[in-house]
């Protein structure tokens, strides 16, 4: 990998780690936050390791630093003491240990980044994960060097009434010319990247929470006075996320105090600062009047997974960045766990494997597919990705499904017990999980860590052969690696929980003489093959139940196969996996025919999806909404991008928009039974039933748009009229601007002179624009763009607007001309000069280029020419590269 100037990017290879020579006993941090800037002294109390030579240099990081004065044990040092180069600060005379003194200058008015401390609108923040605090100070800022904190903060009293760090506050006063202070003390040993810092006016929902021991727990929502009265989601999501734990994982909280702040200017959803969690507004804030049922949830899942990274994270941390699977896989599984217990379960588990089968499996399929541990990075912010939070997540799952939940919690237990306050990798984890379930850790380690070792995603054909006679049935499995796997790939561990569905419903049958409904084997070799008896029927195989493992299964479904697993599957997630396969099926099938150009694919074609769909909605939606719903939306162009070798997006969104319609057309009247239950406009309420209920609405109206548009306008005004919360709102306009319906123009209007003084509402009001799924919405984009709402240091703005027209509108993002990619670049190029996070993900949406035509390709490929011989971060240029 080159930069601009043709020096080679520095590469940082997990083979190169090193102990750190010197450990850290205590921190001590002072901020003095100044009108224009702040001044941070560190005292930094050093011993040389016991592992580490006589010699040894004591190595810090610091950047974007003003460095004011240094001191060692008392002496101050001048710069011929110490080596300063790149980030890298060395100083060879640290001995035995002893203290660090270093006082420097930094400028969080300046800091557009949002990475290290900021002000954005008068608030100060910290974003320290994963390489931030060295904008803060110099440090060993590396997550395998733990110590204690103790922070003081002074900041003018007016402006700053609230002056929060990690930990427990131990004292507070009043000094000179309308200041104020605070100390806070953290004493649990942490790596910096959880170290957090806010001051600011802010207001305060304060509850508390009993632990199991009986200790109180004083709960804190920190946020702008005007969002007060939309914290009490998260508070009951935190009480029952802190209560989840203590049940599911035996992980008690262990300080007196846990605090969230929301905060506008951020620039992913939320961090797990010890005992200070920082959130983005989006991810804390919710009200039935400003929020949709998505936007709850989402809440509600954002709060669990950060207050569950005080065990998966804070109290076992990482040793290094190459183990950030570590927690944030874990993590995942375990907030996807409770979401499941909180609402749906399948819904939840649907969502999750949508969510990953269409963007993960893409990453893991194309020029940025990495291993799960991968060997080596260069810019660690773009390590933050879908391979490692969800594939990760799916890793975990397995290992709940091999051990079984009772074998997965000993080894959690186990895990969290041997490494309390240490950082660990991910041997430590999966050698828990071994020895606590009495496993020959050896061999379990090393099987296992080929799904954390092996970028791409595995591939299993299925053979099957029934033998009538004897009724017994053979089944064959065959794992092959992908060939983005390295050279000599391994076999992996794969659980398979299976079921047999015969014509009438689910079979029970027997394997190696257990007899039961379904099975669960785990695939360990290239090939393998196991025998069923009492088969008493030609069965359709229920395959990977749930998903029990993240992998592209090949086998020789008929649809009439797929229509019988749709109707009888006992297995919910399979019935609807089974519609998503028969739908992709059908839409691929008829998009080769319009790029082949055959004429018969303008005639109506038969639909076996539509015949399943059919027969057992009506029925579905009345007994399963939540799953009703699901049923009828089909996979998005993204996820069927990644199904074919060749995207053609035009193509695929006539054919997709075709078979939508062919399975709508016989629900006609079963929409109208659905939308006229009117659901839709009853008070708010949080509960499976009841989303269930508003999601199986909102799918019936935007079906109905495409059957009957005046009839579906009149009920979308009628909602918009009367809708008693966003959920109802919010559906009602996205069917008037999505399909073009009449009074669209006005509704948006009039929705943003409703909400223009809610920032996160009309980041939604953005986003349904920029997603309007035509042509002109590239247009529309520009105009937004230039709209006096539209504030480009806002991540969520830039987000709602950008992020939705390159990641989530096909249509006019891969216009044909080009002029869809050549609006992203250029915004790119502006956001990545102020804030390279945000562009190095926006530009991710370039990921899918090698698979588009000829044209498009040169199209992209002149964009990325043009930015990569320009001025980009490292962490844009890395993605582009
Ligand atoms: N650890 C946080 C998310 C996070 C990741 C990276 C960041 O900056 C590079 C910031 C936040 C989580 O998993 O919730
Ligand atoms: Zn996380």
């Amino acid at each position: 990998m080159k930069t601009e100037t043709g020096v080679a990017a520095k590469i940082i290879y997990l083979k190169d780690y090193q102990a750190p020579h010197y450990t850290l006993e205590h921190t001590e941090l002072h901020f003095e936050l100044l009108g224009d800037y702040t001044e941070v002294s560190a005292e930094l109390r050093f011993k040389r390791a016991l592992t580490a030579p006589k010699e040894a240099v004591l190595t810090l990081l610091g950047a974007d630093l003003e460095l004011l004065s240094v001191a060692w044990s008392g002496q101050l040092l001048s710069a011929n003491d110490w080596q300063w180069q790149d980030e890298k600060w060395q100083f060879a005379g640290a001995g035995e240990g002893g203290v660090l003194s270093t006082k420097v200058r930094i400028y969080p008015d300046q800091n557009l980044a949002l990475e290290g401390l900021y002000r954005s609108h008068g608030l100060y923040c910290t974003q320290c994960e994963a390489e931030g605090f060295r904008k803060i100070t110099l440090y060993p800022d590396r997550p395998d060097v733990l110590s204690t904190f103790r922070t003081t903060i002074v900041a003018d009293k007016a402006s700053c009434p609230v002056l929060l760090s990690n930990g427990n506050c131990v004292a507070t006063g009043d000094s000179e010319n309308g200041r104020h202070w605070a100390t806070w003390e953290d004493p649990h040993p942490k790596p910096s990247y959880l170290f957090a810092l806010v001051a600011g006016d802010l207001a305060v929902l304060r509850d508390s929470f009993t632990t199991v021991s009986g200790r109180e727990v004083a709960l804190e929502i920190y946020t702008a006075e005007v969002d007060q009265d939309k914290c009490d989601h998260a508070m009951r999501s935190l009480q029952a996320a802190m209560r989840w734990d203590e049940e599911r994982y035996g992980c008690e909280y262990d300080l007196d105090r846990y605090m969230i702040v929301a905060v506008s200017h951020f620039n992913m959803g939320a961090m797990e600062n010890k005992g200070l969690n920082v959130f983005n507004t989006s991810c804390v804030l919710a009200h039935p009047a400003t929020t949709t049922d998505a936007g709850f949830q989402r809440v509600e899942a954002v709060v669990a997974h950060e207050y569950f990274h005080n065990w998966s994270g804070n109290r076992v941390t990482c040793r290094d960045w190459f183990q950030l699977c570590l927690k944030e896989g874990f993590t995942v599984f375990r907030d996807q766990q409770f979401s499941a217990d909180q609402l749906s379960a399948v819904v939840q588990r649907l969502e999750d494997v949508a969510f990953l089968q269409t963007h993960q499996f893409a990453e893991d399929a194309g020029p940025l597919a990495h291993a799960v541990r991968p060997e080596s990075f260069v810019e660690i912010n773009n390590f933050y990705t879908l391979t490692i939070y969800e594939k990760g997540a799916e890793i975990a799952r397995m290992l709940h499904t091999f051990l079984g939940a009772d074998g997965f919690r000993r080894g959690s237990d186990h895990y969290f017990k041997t490494y309390d306050g240490q950082a660990a990798i991910v041997e430590d984890f999966l050698n828990s999980m071994a020895v606590a379930n009495g496993l020959d850790a050896g061999a379990f380690v090393s099987q296992w860590l080929r799904w954390y070792r092996q970028p791409g995603t595995p591939v299993v054909s299925v053979n099957s052969v029934w033998q009538k006679d004897i009724q017994r049935l053979t089944l064959t499995l065959t794992q092959t690696q992908s060939s983005k796997s390295s050279s000599t790939p391994e076999s992996l561990p794969i659980p398979v929980r299976l079921g047999f569905i015969g014509k009438e419903g689910e079979l029970s049958t027997s394997l190696n003489g257990v007899t039961a409904n379904e099975h669960l084997l785990v695939l360990e070799q290239a090939e393998q093959s196991w025998q069923f008896d009492d088969v008493s029927q030609v069965p359709v195989l229920s395959l990977f139940r749930d998903f029990s493992a993240p992998v592209r299964v090949k086998a020789e479904f008929g649809d009439a196969d797929l229509a019988q697993l749709i109707r009888l599957d006992s297995n919910s997630f399979n019935r609807w996996s089974a519609s998503y396969a028969l739908a992709t099926r059908e839409i691929l099938a008829l998009a080769e025919q319009y790029r082949s150009g055959d004429l018969r694919a303008h005639q109506p074609q038969e639909s076996a999806l539509a015949a399943a769909i059919a027969e057992v909605w009506s029925e579905l939606a009345a007994s399963d909404p939540a799953l009703a719903a699901k049923m009828l939306q089909l996979p998005s162009l993204a996820y069927l991008s990644d199904q074919v070798a060749c995207y053609d997006p035009e193509a695929l969104q006539r054919a997709r928009e075709s078979v939508l319609l062919q399975v709508i057309a016989p629900l006609q009247s079963a929409l109208g039974t659905v939308l006229a239950k009117q659901e839709m406009l009853k008070p708010y309420v949080y509960s499976a039933q009841a989303i269930a209920a508003r999601s199986v609405e909102a799918v019936a109206l935007d079906g109905l748009a495409r059957l009957q548009s005046g009839a579906a306008a009149a009920i979308a005004q009628h909602w918009l009229k009367e809708a008693p919360h966003m959920s109802a709102e919010q559906a009602a306009l996205t069917t008037l601007v999505h399909h073009q319906l009449p009074g669209a123009d006005d509704a948006l209007q009039a929705f943003y002179a409703r909400w223009k003084h809610e920032p996160l509402v009309l980041d939604q009001w953005f986003a349904t624009q920029a997603s309007a799924p035509q042509a002109e919405t590239r247009e529309r984009v520009e105009a937004l763009l230039a709209h006096s709402d539209f504030d480009a240091t806002v991540p969520n703005r830039v987000r709602a607007v950008i992020g939705q027209f390159a990641n989530n509108n096909p249509v006019a993002f891969h216009d044909a001309e080009g002029r869809g990619y050549g609006l992203i670049a250029k915004q790119l190029l502006a956001i990545d000069a102020r804030n390279p996070q945000l562009a190095s993900r926006l530009a991710g949406a370039f990921g899918i280029w090698q698979k588009l035509d000829e044209s498009r390709q040169a199209h992209i490929l002149r964009e990325l020419d043009g930015l990569l011989s320009g001025d980009l971060s490292s962490d844009t240029r890395e993605t582009l590269s």
